[in-house]
């Protein structure tokens, strides 16, 4: 299986691949396809892309380069292992929109779906996530990663040994979060219609909540990615 891990800058994207890689999978390869970044990967993608070269190539700033090198990682095969047997954790670079406004994170999956099966982990920092209005947000982008992505995400959010655990978990429970944004200053009818589109267009809708750091619900996030994968149903 791939366990493609995305989200946005600093979310722990990094630190939760190698900790699954090194000590939650049996049997695992970590690959980086975050071409601005060296950490100590089994593939690294800056054999074969480096970000500064790019710059210096076609003379762009450092967000064109990325968006560059992800079209020219979505057009090639060399990174690719193809080792059915093996857990292959990747790690993506922090910027979002290549998932959300471009095609290249549908082109790599897709291509990926030809050799073994994939999953994909939406890491979110636990501070994005403790008002209720940041909290539906972060739901609904998951969701829209869902369907750009024709793939199902699970929303990690991560961090959570920086946080009270209470204050992000109460939000699981839909009754107290509809409550929550009656009482709060916001568009009521576009959050409670947000839930009910997060709800229609999500297979896992409750997030998990983890820390890279302390590894807590890392176990339950790697038994999660396997329930996907045996059932595709409602998980919730
Ligand atoms: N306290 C705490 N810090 C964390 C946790 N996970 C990551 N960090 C820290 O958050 C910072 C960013 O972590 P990374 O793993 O590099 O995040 P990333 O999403 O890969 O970042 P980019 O690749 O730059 O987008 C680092 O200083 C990590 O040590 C966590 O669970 N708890
Ligand atoms: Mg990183």
């Amino acid at each position: 299986m791939y366990v493609i891990v995305i989200g946005p800058a600093g979310a722990g994207k990094t630190s939760i691949a190698k900790k699954i890689s090194d000590e939650i999978a049996n049997n695992s390869i970590l690959v980086n396809l975050d071409p601005a970044t060296k950490i100590d990967a089994d593939i690294d993608i800056r054999k074969w892309v480096k970000i500064e070269e790019l710059q210096e190539k076609y003379g762009l700033g450092i967000n064109g380069a990325l968006l560059k090198s992800m079209e020219i990682i979505a057009g090639m095969n060399e990174w690719i292992v193809k080792d059915k047997d093996k857990i292959k954790v990747i790690d993506t670079p922090g910027q979002l929109e290549i998932f959300l406004y471009h095609d290249y994170g549908k082109k790599i999956i897709e291509k990926l779906q030809e050799y073994d099966a994939v999953t994909v982990i939406f890491v979110v920092d636990a501070y994005e996530a403790i008002s209720p209005e940041n909290y539906i947000a972060m739901l609904a982008q998951n969701a829209i990663i869902n369907l750009r992505l024709s793939i199902s995400s699970i929303t990690a959010i991560n961090k959570i040994d920086l946080v009270d655990k209470n204050n992000i978990s109460k939000f699981f429970d839909r009754k107290y979060l509809e409550k929550e944004i009656e009482n709060a200053d916001t568009l009521l009818s576009l959050a409670k219609g947000l839930l009910d589109y997060i709800e229609y267009t999500t297979i896992y809708t409750r997030p998990l909540l983890i820390s890279a750091k302390t590894g807590e619900g890392l176990n339950e996030l790697y038994d999660v990615i396997h329930e996907i994968h045996c059932t595709c149903g409602d998980l919730s």
